[in-house]
């Protein structure tokens, strides 16, 4: 055994120990410290990370000069009580061991300022620590603690302290005594409540409370004015208090997803100031009580009798069939009380074009009613038809009643029932027989619509009395005015008394809850309200059947309009001036995308021919040289209607005008990258994406991220899977093409495995080539900034080679970018600092001279600065230090954007921005010489969950001092016109106006008539 004796440090080794007071022993696979150790002159740092280790000796005790002892990741089961003799130790880090108990002797560690006990054991703390007075930061997370030891609360200079993964069910009102507290993570407890006394932590900068059992937050949370970060994602919050609000519009970054919260979920994520007058406005409100119930059902099988029968209505004999959506009002008397909820019915037309869109409009937290005419024999698979897109789209968050029309008497219908209450358990509440001519059944049903109407969890929600007034007499002139200006609807709100930006979050509140349409951060539709929906849904279902359109494989003479859209028999009106909007609205709703270099042309996806058109290759060309292809199967569980062409419109950017029913062939816009993309539905359940190129990863993660996206947001409730088709060649060239599951293939890398054998064809693949489409979350990205700040150093003088990787850069630029911006979306997240002037100030050190923090453009490969947002820092000394290790990351990862431009150039940036790139990665690389250099290596890992853990704690918290620094410049969030928009795979981006256009084109045009 060599860790024995003196045998455990070799003699150089030991002088290297006497020179730096620093010893490193980490993962040298020991069991068992030698007494000898003791016998160490003088240390200041001992590191024992990662052994065995199943206790320290006492002789430990004799390293008095220790400062910093690390024994992360080893097997402690106790300390020994000498440890108490290290009265110089300022730092011990126990994280990842199994220690249920401390020595009570640990009380005498007096100039402890950093104890790390993450994932142990501890059920509970010793008295004593409340001795450990210098002790700034205590980490407890996942221990077994299941109530707050007291004794901490004693530790009133501590700054930081982590319980996160324990079994508090409550905390305390002494916790108001930690009143130096900066960081405060409870994530992953029991907790129940909050305290009022949590608002005492006047210092309080980060409270984590992500993963609990919340119901409310204590209004006292207002009080906690140092807060910048507030995580209660994953509770069972019902409503916020309004003194959040201040909190919030002085730039709290507040964490909600996850609560039942209902409408004020999706208020938020329309942006801080939204929810901010919304919050505001809460003073005096009073409870709503108002639902929506949608009627859906094929043509002709009675729900719009239904509804009149429903309201009483005398019956009428011979229908017009419905266009669109028709939406009216519904009284019905709430089953306990006794006032009426307010219900709108929306009745949907039964054809079978506008079912794509139409589920657009299926709303969680609703009332559905499935209307089916007894007779064609089809009943169950019609109810099932109609169940199952209501179920892809609420994820069991709503409530469906089964009912059957022309229900007289004589016939009973059977609609099975039992099998479709089996299959759609949580969503199915009732089957009903009525009949809309007699009456038959009406009262019954009436009553469980009231009943599941009064269960909706936003009955009772609060609103504004001076918000109800202005919203009613917007509402009341749907009829007569299906579209308003947007001043117009401010100017009938200012009459209410509700301010400007109150009416804008009125507006944007009222689109969440289906009342209007109103999109306020697009360019050609923020000056406009549609106060009727039904009056968009109808024009939508005219072009929709628009035959000549179909017959031209979908592509739309925007001249067609006028025609499209005169006024249909009895329909609404549709004047020409609203046609761009209309058209608009149109690409909102991924109806239609205009065509690539032609204004009056637009492409509706939904009536592209069926058949698939001559490609270039298909799934079983083979891959010539010099080509790499990655694959991937997704399998849906069941059809997701309008993938396809919701697809194909996401991607018109990447448009070679190969398009057709199942699927669409794709060309990256970056002709450099060279990359192609086959997606087919190859059955209505199978989704094949094919991605070729030299460097195929960055496409293929864009189209694989989008698809993913798009399933998740548009259907909650679809699950899929994906595969991997085996790639091994058959004697006679043909793929096997056996579908491998991803996650199989990643748990067995988890493992330790590094190869899969093929079920079918049996051969034996490298798991990391399998999955390089796949590839795990970075843990630490310096490695891969690393490799390519070498791979870029050494093409210097030919950047060839470069070049012909520039789809391969750009991916893992990409994935850096994505790792170091997944935490915060709310501002700018790509920035280059450089000194003001920097030839005046050479004398002067860094920390002296002013600096200047210049944001960039953040559209994907075209990375730039925008020099109008650049803030002079004047005081950057405490600045920097605390932004250093986000900085750092960031700059390195943006060094690489200036060789990779440059190869391109003329392609990406503009000569101009080109310029700017490589002006600013100058001066920035001088500066990043001097900033303060990192120590990576003993840096715990970030612990936020589901976050994908890419990014240190450091550089988690330095990010977030840097968005405190740009807000603190620019507190109205002008950001020099960079504006945030949202790419096709799902993210959010900060781009300037002229990037802007590619995400946002303003209006289309309309050729004069
Ligand atoms: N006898 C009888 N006739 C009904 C009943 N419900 C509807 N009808 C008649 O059936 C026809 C179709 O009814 P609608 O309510 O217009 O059907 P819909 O489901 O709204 O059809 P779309 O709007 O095309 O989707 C009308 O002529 C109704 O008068 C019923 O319960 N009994
Ligand atoms: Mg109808
Ligand atoms: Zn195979
Ligand atoms: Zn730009």
């Amino acid at each position: 055994m060599n860790q024995a004796g003196g045998e455990l440090l070799s003699a150089t080794e030991v002088r290297e120990v006497e020179r730096t007071g620093r010893c490193d022993l980490s993962e040298r696979g020991l069991t068992a410290l030698p007494p000898e150790i003791g016998r160490l002159t003088s240390p200041q740092t001992l590191v024992l990370n990662g052994n065995q280790l199943t206790a320290l000796p006492p002789e430990i005790g004799q390293l008095t000069s220790l400062e910093q002892l690390w024994v992360n990741g080893n097997r402690l089961t106790a300390l020994p009580p000498e440890i108490g003799q290290l009265t110089s130790l300022r730092q011990l880090w126990l994280d990842g061991n199994r220690l249920t108990a401390l020595p009570p002797e640990i009380g005498a560690l007096s100039s402890l300022e950093i104890l790390g006990l993450d994932r142990n054991q501890l059920a509970a703390l010793p008295a004593e620590t409340t001795q450990l007075t210098s002790l700034q930061a205590l980490g407890l997370n996942r221990n077994r603690l299941t109530a707050l030891p007291l004794e901490i609360t004693r530790l009133t200079s501590l700054l930081a302290l982590w319980l996160n993964g324990n079994q508090l069910s409550e905390l305390p009102p002494e916790i108001g005594a930690l009143t130096s507290l900066q960081i405060l993570g409870l994530g992953g407890n029991r907790l129940t409540a909050l305290p009022a006394e949590i608002g005492q932590l006047a210092s309080l900068q980060v409270l984590g409370l992500v993963r609990n059992r919340l119901t409310a937050l204590p209004p006292e949370i207002g009080q906690l004015t140092s807060l910048e970060g507030l995580g209660v994602d994953g509770n069972r919050l019902t409503a916020l208090p309004r003194q959040l609000a201040d909190l919030l519009s002085g730039g709290l970054e507040l964490g909600l997803a996850g609560n039942p919260l209902g409408p004020i979920l999706e208020l938020s994520e329309r942006g801080a100031s939204v929810l901010t007058a919304y919050l505001r406005s809460l003073e005096d409100a009073i409870p709503q009580y108002e639902a929506k119930v949608l009627l859906v059902g094929e043509a002709n099988a009675g729900k719009t009798a239904l509804i009149a029968a429903l309201r009483d209505e005398p019956f009428a004999e011979r229908r017009p069939a419905t266009h669109g959506i028709e939406i009216s009002p519904l009284a019905l008397p709430h089953p306990d009380s006794g006032f009426d909820l307010a219900v709108r019915a929306w009745d949907f037309g039964g054809q079978e074009v506008c079912r794509i869109t139409h589920q657009l409009f299926f709303t969680k937290h609703a009332v559905y009613l499935v209307v089916w005419k007894p007779g064609q024999g089809q009943e169950r698979s019609e109810a099932e038809g109609w169940l199952r897109p209501i179920r892809l789209r609420v994820s069991g968050d709503a409530r469906a009643l089964v009912v059957g029309t022309h229900c007289s008497g004589e016939q009973h219908p059977d609609p099975d029932y039992p099998h479709l209450r089996q299959t759609f358990a949580g969503l199915l509440a009732g089957q009903f027989e009525a009949d809309s001519k007699t009456g038959r059944g009406i009262p019954e049903l009436r009553q469980a619509i009231a009943a599941d109407a009064a269960a909706l969890p936003q009955m009772g929600q609060l609103l504004s009395p001076r918000w109800i007034a202005a919203r009613d007499e917007v509402l009341g002139l749907a009829e007569a005015e299906p579209i308003i200006s947007l001043e117009r609807f401010a100017a009938i709100c200012c009459r209410h008394g509700v301010e400007s930006d109150q009416a804008t979050a009125l507006a944007e509140l009222l689109h969440i809850l289906g009342r209007v349409i109103y999109f306020g951060d697009d360019q050609g539709l923020r000056d406009l309200v549609v106060i009727n929906p039904g009056w968009l849904t109808k024009a939508i279902s005219y072009l929709l059947a628009d035959e000549t359109t179909r017959k031209a494989d979908g592509v739309l003479d925007h001249a067609r309009l006028r025609e499209i859209w005169q006024r249909p028999e009895d329909g609404p009106a549709y004047p020409a001036r609203y046609h761009p909007y209309l058209l608009r609205l149109m690409e909102k709703f991924d109806v239609s995308c205009r065509l690539g270099g032609d204004q009056y042309r637009s492409l509706v996806a939904q009536l592209v021919p069926q058949d698939r058109p001559v490609l270039p290759w298909d799934f079983q060309t083979p891959v010539p040289e010099g080509t790499r292809r990655l694959t991937m199967i997704c399998q849906l569980c069941e059809p997701a209607p309008g993938l396809m062409p919701w697809l194909t419109v996401r991607h018109h950017r990447a448009s070679t005008g190969r398009h057709w029913r199942d699927g669409v062939f794709l060309r990256h816009p970056i002709a450099a990258y060279e990359s192609e993309a086959l997606t087919e539905l190859r059955t209505p359940t199978e989704l094949a994406v094919d991605v070729r190129a030299p460097s195929p990863d960055y496409f293929f993660h864009v189209l694989r991220d989008s698809i993913e996206d798009l399933m998740t947001r548009r259907w909650p409730g679809l699950s899929y899977t994906l595969h991997i088709p085996c790639p091994a060649l058959a004697a006679d060239g043909s793929p096997c093409a056996d579908p491998i599951p991803v996650d199989a293939l990643l748990a067995r890398r988890q493992e330790g495995g590094t190869h899969y054998r093929c079920p079918r064809c049996g051969t034996s693949h490298d798991l990391s080539t399998l999955l390089a489409g796949f590839s795990q979350p970075v843990l630490s990205l310096q490695p891969e900034l690393d490799r390519l700040h070498a791979e870029v150093a050494d093409v210097r003088s030919g950047v060839n080679v470069l070049k012909a990787d520039a789809a391969g850069t750009a991916d893992t630029i990409r994935r850096i970018l994505r790792a170091v911006t997944t935490e915060i979306t709310d501002c700018p997240r790509l920035f280059t600092l450089a000194s003001a002037d920097p030839s005046g100030f050479g004398e002067l050190a860094l920390d002296q001279r002013p600096c200047r923090l210049t944001l960039w453009c953040e559209h994907p490969g075209h990375w730039h600065p925008w020099p109008d947002a650049s803030y002079a820092i004047d005081q950057p000394r405490e600045g920097l230090l605390r932004i250093a290790p986000y900085a750092t990351l960031v700059f390195g990862a943006l060094q690489l954007v200036a060789p990779l431009a440059a190869a391109v150039a003329g392609v990406i940036l503009t000569p101009g921005e080109l310029q700017q790139v490589q002006d600013q990665v100058q001066l920035m690389t001088a500066l990043t010489a001097e900033l303060p250099a990192q120590e990576t290596g003993n840096q715990p890992e970030l612990a936020t969950p589901g976050s994908g853990h890419q990014i240190t704690l450091a550089q988690a918290h330095a990010w977030r001092s840097v968005r405190t620094l740009i807000l603190e410049h620019d507190p109205g969030r002008a950001f020099a016109g960079l504006r945030p928009v949202q790419e096709s795979s799902g993210e959010l981006l900060w781009v300037c106006p002229r990037h802007c256009l590619q995400y946002d084109p303003g209006l289309p045009g309309i050729p004069a008539g």
